[in-house]
């Protein structure tokens, strides 16, 4: 069991754009298993291993109420399937005790490779679909908070920083 620190926002190296995974080995499971440990004591319904430092295009998921269905993504492609949106208040275990609504697309396909390196597609829908936009967006550098206002971003900010100049004083 190894929980291990989530980055949080503004820190320049969730701007890190995410390299594939080349081989599903060893070192990419346990990498998995402690991604899995941090999103579940966070706890957190998805977990980018951007978020813990590692820029490469891992994401774990479980979006069950008893937290018993967990999904992993290696290196996720998504397409787009049609124009309708879903607007949802996210969150982000790198931006905690702040939500904003996000729109996204509704509808999306998910090809990507599991824990042992097969390939699966999926249709996720509600949650699910949210939840791996997000996940990805993690992979690409973006966080939901790129989705509103500068305003409203620039706040957040500034509470983000006094936070942290508190914890580390
Ligand atoms: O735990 C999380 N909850 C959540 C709620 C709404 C939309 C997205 C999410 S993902 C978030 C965990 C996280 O930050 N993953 O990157
Ligand atoms: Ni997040």
């Amino acid at each position: 069991m190894a929980v291990v620190e989530i980055l949080e926002f503004p820190d320049s190296r969730l701007r890190t754009v995410a390299k594939p995974v080349s081989k599903v080995d060893e070192r990419v499971r346990q990498i998995i298993d402690d991604m899995f440990d941090t999103m579940y004591d966070a706890p957190g319904i998805g977990l980018a291993a951007s978020q813990i430092n590692v820029h490469e295009q891992i994401v774990v998921i479980d979006v069950s109420d008893d937290r018993s269905e967990p999904l992993v993504f290696i290196n996720p492609e998504i397409t787009v399937l049609d124009e309708e949106t879903f607007e949802y208040d996210e969150g982000c275990l790198s931006v905690p005790g702040f939500y904003e609504t996000v729109v996204r697309p509704q509808h999306i396909r998910v090809k990507a490779l599991d824990r042992d390196g097969k390939e699966f597609v999926m249709e996720p829908e509600g949650l699910l679909a949210v939840c791996i936009q997000h996940e990805k967006d993690h992979l690409l550098g973006k966080l939901f908070v790129d989705y509103i206002s500068p305003l409203k971003r620039n706040r957040i900010r500034g509470k983000m920083d006094k936070l942290h100049k508190q914890k580390s004083s």
